[in-house]
């Protein structure tokens, strides 16, 4: 074990008085957990929210159409068996303002609020060797200085804005769906361009075309997207759930993707069983599609890891766009190509290829040429000038390591995890990173982070943190930091799981691999070996006296 240094230097033996065992770093579902499992555990913790309202993503995403791809009734916390049974979930994908609600609850039901500072942005957090401490500073210049700090910061959390050219001068209102305001965007009746067709994008469309006198969609790439099938819950599902919900808890946390599918048919995902696309006949394939719709391209087993299979799966969905929309021109730039299927994050839709169907609705195909400009009273392409009201930009996230490379980060020796990240984000477990002492991460990359349900995932996650807090003040240890050896490890079993599926394919550019904001290294992001795989690694090494971290 290294020398701390204290002795070293020559400080003072005795630490300065901290003002906080933990500090939390964000509000969202991780921050309002991390919050309450630590503050049982007797620890003094404060959260700093940069949000006027907790929720976190749930607070900033308030876009027309915002929804969740998770059932309601499972993403939800599981951790207190009378929440679960006596709050009343509306639909079986639930809206943001529901989720909204929800995670207000939490913080109300929990007496959250009294330890949450909000409008509080965080810039810097410096580990203090003399003391064993972080100092977290925000943008008021406020100093909270506490021994362990945990950035709940979120995969999803930091937006990426690209520097269109001119978009300062436009002169009507440019908004982001990812920090869409809390008093809502002027829309009815207004001519309206979006820029982006991911997720954000995709729910959104719809909704706005609803209510536009125009609405124009500026499309980079084309997506595959599933209709949601989103109802409201009856009465008797709500029961059939809630009677057996502590099984379930049971079948999400033994899930690689922390869900139990407890709405089965509803959902976008369709069964996928030992069919393979390469040895399929025209006659099955057209039964598929018949059967499943855009989601034929779903069934097969061997489109994860064969190209040619993909490729094949990839053409029923075409099929699919080819006979929602009715403008052939339109489906054809509307149809994916070029990547394939299970690279990016699944999108889910209610009515996104019909909506092109509309007479208010036009495409701008940017494939070819890019946005020229964006000037006083519109957007500019090599196609032409669309005259706009409002500017909607759906252009997704600085995903998972944007929310702690934007903040000045400095650990052991002055280091800055800006600079150390600059190749690649490095962690141990997802949790932690060599030289960054008692710094913490949830749902950070190298973790399942994305690929799971966040609310059971952060559960796990954040219990594992809480357990190791506890160990440490039992036994009264001031420092834990991973081993730089096991880091490294933990970073090659993170690509290796991710090898030679469709994520790490050649051709597949996405948010999770960092290639959606100009510069970010090719590193795939998330853990992709499951979460019930993932915890299993962090309690054996828990179990070993968690054996990767030096403590002291
Ligand atoms: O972001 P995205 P998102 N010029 O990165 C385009 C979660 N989420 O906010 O693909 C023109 O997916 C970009 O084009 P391209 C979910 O995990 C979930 O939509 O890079 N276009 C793309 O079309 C999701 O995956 C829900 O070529 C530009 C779009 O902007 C994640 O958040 C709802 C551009 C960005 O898509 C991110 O989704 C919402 C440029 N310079 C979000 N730059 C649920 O349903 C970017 N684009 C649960």
């Amino acid at each position: 074990m290294a020398s701390h240094g204290r002795s070293v230097t020559g400080r003072p033996a005795g630490p300065p008085a901290l003002d906080f065992d933990v500090v939390v770093v964000g509000a969202g579902m991780s921050g309002l957990y991390a919050l309450k499992v630590l503050r049982e555990q007797g620890l003094r913790v404060v959260v700093v929210e940069k949000a006027p309202g907790v929720g976190g993503t749930w607070y900033w995403n308030r876009y027309p159409g915002a929804r969740c791809d998770v059932p309601s009734l499972e993403y939800s916390f599981g951790f207190d068996p009378d929440l679960e049974q006596e709050w009343v979930w509306t639909e079986h994908f639930a809206s943001q303002p529901e989720i909204e609600r929800y995670l207000n609850h939490i913080a109300d039901r929990y007496d959250l609020r009294r330890d949450i500072r909000l409008n509080t942005a965080v810039c810097s957090a410096t580990f203090d060797e003399a003391s064993d401490s972080w100092a977290v500073e925000t943008e008021a210049g406020d100093r909270l200085r506490a021994r362990f700090c945990i950035m709940a910061t979120g995969g999803l959390s930091a937006p990426n804005r690209p520097p269109f050219p001119g978009i300062d001068r436009f002169g009507g209102t440019v908004v982001q769906t990812s920090l869409w305001p809390e008093q809502g965007v002027e829309l009815e009746g207004r001519r309206i361009g979006i820029i982006g067709t991911g997720s954000s994008g995709v729910q959104s469309i719809p909704e706005l075309a609803r209510v536009a006198a125009h609405l124009t969609v500026f499309q980079r790439t084309p997506t595959f997207t599933w209709p949601s099938h989103n109802k409201l819950l009856t009465a008797g599902e709500q029961a059939a759930v809630k009677k057996r919900y502590r099984e379930i808890r049971r079948e999400q946390a033994r899930s690689p993707s922390g869900t139990a599918g407890t709405t089965g048919a509803l959902s976008f995902q369709v069964p996928i069983d030992d069919r393979e696309i390469l040895a399929s006949t025209p006659e099955e394939r057209e039964a598929v599609l018949g059967e499943f719709g855009f989601s034929a391209c779903r069934v097969w087993v061997d489109t994860a890891r064969d190209l040619e299979a993909n490729e094949m799966a990839v053409e029923l969905f075409r099929e699919m766009v080819r006979r929602t929309v009715k403008d052939p021109e339109l489906a054809e730039a509307l149809s994916p190509r070029g990547y394939p299927l299970g690279c990016k994050r699944p999108v889910i839709d209610a009515g996104y290829f019909d909506t092109f169907n509309r007479d208010n609705v036009s495409l701008v195909d940017l494939r070819e040429d890019g946005i020229e400009e964006i000037t006083s009273t519109g957007i500019r392409t090599a196609q032409g000038h669309v005259e706009l009201d409002v500017i909607v930009l759906a252009t997704g996230f600085d995903a998972m390591t944007g929310a702690l490379t934007r903040m000045d980060i400095r650990g052991r020796d002055g280091r800055l995890l800006r600079d150390d990240w600059a190749d690649r984000p490095r962690t141990y477990l997802g949790v932690s990173m060599a030289g960054y002492p008692n710094l913490f991460v949830s749902v950070g990359p190298g973790s399942p982070s994305v690929l799971a349900s966040y609310p059971t995932q952060i559960e796990l996650q954040l219990g594992w943190i809480a357990a190791l807090l506890r160990h440490a003040f039992e036994k009264g240890f001031t420092f834990v930091e991973a081993d730089a050896a096991y880091q490294d490890a933990w970073c090659d079993h993170v690509d290796a799981v991710a090898e030679g599926t469709m994520f790490t394919a050649p051709s597949c550019n996405s948010w999770y691999n960092g290639q959606n904001v100009e510069g970010k290294p090719r590193v795939f992001l998330p853990y992709a070996g499951g979460l019930t795989v993932y915890m299993e690694r962090c309690n054996a090494a828990a179990g070993n006296g968690y054996e990767g971290f030096s403590i002291r």
